[in-house]
C-alpha cells in the first residue's frame, strides 16, 4: 500500500498517530523525531516525516525542504546533549537492497563518541 495518510500497517505510521509509544524529542507539523528502538549507539535517533512516503524516491520538493532542512538542527541539539558526542553518522537507507527495513522514509541520526561506540 502505497498511498493514504494513515497508513495502518505502517509501525511508524503508528508512531505519528501516537498509537504505539515512542521516545519522542522533537516534532511539529511535518516531522517527528524519535529514539531509535535499537540503539546503535546511546542517542541513535530517527528523523521521519509525518507523511507516509516509502523511501526517498518519494518525496515532493515541499516535503523534502520540510524535511531535509530541520536536520542540521536536530544534529545539533543532540551533539549538544553530550560532551562526549564527537561526530554523528546520518543514513539513510532506500530500498531493501540498501538494508531498508521499515519503508517508512527515515533518517538515522547516529552519534559517536570519544569512547568506543561499537556499531552493531
Ligand atoms: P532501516 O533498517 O534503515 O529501515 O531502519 C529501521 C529502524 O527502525 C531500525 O533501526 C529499528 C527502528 N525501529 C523499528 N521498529 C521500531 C519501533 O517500533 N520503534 C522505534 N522507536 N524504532 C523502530
Amino acid at each position: 500500500m502505497k498511498e493514504g495518510k494513515h497508513m495502518t500497517d505502517c509501525i511508524f505510521c503508528k508512531i505519528v498517530a501516537n498509537e504505539i509509544p515512542s521516545f519522542t524529542i522533537y516534532e511539529d507539523e511535518n516531522i517527528k523525531v524519535f529514539l531509535d528502538i535499537s540503539q546503535t549507539t546511546p542517542g541513535h535517533t530517527l528523523v521521519i516525516p509525518k507523511k507516509h512516503v516509502a523511501d526517498i524516491f518519494e518525496y515532493d520538493q515541499a516535503l523534502a525542504s520540510a524535511v531535509f532542512a530541520k536536520i542540521p538542527m536536530i544534529a545539533s541539539a543532540i551533539k549538544a546533549s553530550n560532551p562526549d558526542i564527537q561526530g554523528m553518522n546520518i543514513i539513510n537507507n532506500n530500498g531493501a537492497i540498501a538494508y531498508q527495513s521499515v519503508f517508512h522514509s527515515h533518517f538515522h541520526l547516529i552519534p559517536r563518541y570519544t569512547t568506543k561506540d561499537t556499531f552493531k
